[in-house]
């Protein structure tokens, strides 16, 4: 699936099912690499920030999006540390959704990001995430959410654009064959936005790449079409249950990127922001930690079994801790196993 704008910049969406995927708080942890992490970085509720660190995150964001990117060379249309990430992602869409290794892979994804507001922008907390339990049950809170205000939050709904059938806004992707299954808030009655936006720290915002999988420079603005409903339906508690009940990895996953087409708090998640799909990422886990620390599964591959929406399954295995994921220039490959431990390994990182 091509998602060509990061409408709510690199907020981390864990949606409700972060509760289930904090590594348990037991103390230091002796990690793969030798070195223990004892001081983990904590990635908080956007609302748990202070303002001052709702400001600095988002002036991170800003400084990522205004520093050169360093993979100009492979997609011309990158311009900043930003677009790095944008162009990484837009090269690995076809091949990271509906498989196995779709939490492991973004888990790793916004590990580099968090690595880069570090190193590149000075950034000292850990990548915010937005439970979007607490939003998700009145259309007027979900509208009223922290996440949008223009002042502490990253901005609200583009501006209202009467769907006539042709906006390509409201489509994922009208050059994607998926964009014509996937309708997200496509001619949805209950799509309040459509167009840029209009207010907030990134009204301004001229995302590089995109539509579709294009990695080109196509400078254009931020689009939002906030969708209370699609956020009502998929996004809310009861969803977060029965998340959280799964018996195991791939039960969990499975239900994370949906059973059918568009129905899940994923797909909720893109779109009831709206707009030209927009980039949410989740993490997650649950069980027990001794079990879940090596529960894996799910296809190596796009649309296979159980996810054969389009009615034919191509061939396919199932993952295992093994199977390696490309990063791409910024992270290279890494093997799933890499990523299960959020305090083993590489990461240094835990939940609040
Ligand atoms: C998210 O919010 C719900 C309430 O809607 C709460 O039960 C849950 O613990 C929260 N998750 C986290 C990780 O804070
Ligand atoms: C980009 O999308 C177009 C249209 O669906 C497709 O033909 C093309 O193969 C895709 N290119 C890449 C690199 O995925
Ligand atoms: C993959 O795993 C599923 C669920 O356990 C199983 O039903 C399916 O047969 C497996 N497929 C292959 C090719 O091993
Ligand atoms: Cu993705």
């Amino acid at each position: 699936m091509l998602w060509d704008s990061l409408l709510i910049p690199a907020l981390v969406v864990l949606g409700s099912a972060s509760d289930g995927l904090a590594r348990p708080a037991d103390g230091a942890h002796q990690s793969r690499a030798g070195a223990a992490c004892t001081d983990p970085v904590v990635r908080k509720e956007w609302r748990a920030l202070s303002s001052e660190q709702q400001s600095s995150y988002i002036d991170a964001v800003k400084c990522m999006q205004s520093t050169p990117g360093k993979t100009a060379e492979i997609y011309s249309g990158v311009k900043s540390l930003y677009d790095d990430f944008q162009a990484l992602h837009i090269s690995q869409t076809d091949n990271i959704h509906w498989v196995g290794f779709f939490l492991p892979w973004h888990r790793y994804f916004l590990w580099l990001y968090e690595q880069e507001l570090k190193t590149g922008c000075k950034y000292a907390g850990g990548v915010p995430y937005w439970n979007w339990t607490l939003d998700a049950d009145t259309n007027a809170k979900f509208l009223g959410s922290p996440v949008f205000d223009p002042v502490h939050g990253f901005g609200g709904n583009g501006k209202y654009v009467r769907d006539t059938g042709s906006n390509t806004n409201r489509r994922l992707s009208s050059s994607s064959g998926l964009g014509q299954h996937i309708a997200m808030a496509a001619d949805d009655p209950s799509a309040t936005g459509g167009g840029c936006i209009s207010d907030g720290p990134f009204a301004n915002y001229q995302v590089s790449m995109g539509p579709g999988n294009s990695t080109k420079y196509n400078p254009h603005c931020l689009v939002r079409d906030v969708n209370p409903s699609f956020a009502r339906s998929m996004l809310g508690r009861a969803e977060n249950v029965q998340l959280l009940a799964q018996p195991d990895f791939w039960h969990f996953t499975r239900r994370v990127e949906g059973a059918t087409l568009g129905n899940s708090c994923h797909s909720a998640g893109h779109g009831a922001v709206g707009g030209r799909a927009g980039e949410l990422t989740h993490d997650g886990g649950l069980k027990d930690w001794d079990a879940r620390r090596s529960d894996i599964g799910g296809p190596d591959t796009q649309f296979a079994y159980p996810y054969n929406y389009f009615g034919t399954s191509p061939a396919y295995k199932n993952v295992t801790l093994d199977f390696e994921m490309n990063l791409g220039q910024i992270g290279g490959m890494k093997k799933i196993s890499q990523a299960m431990d959020t305090m083993g390994g590489e990461f240094c990182y835990t939940y609040e």
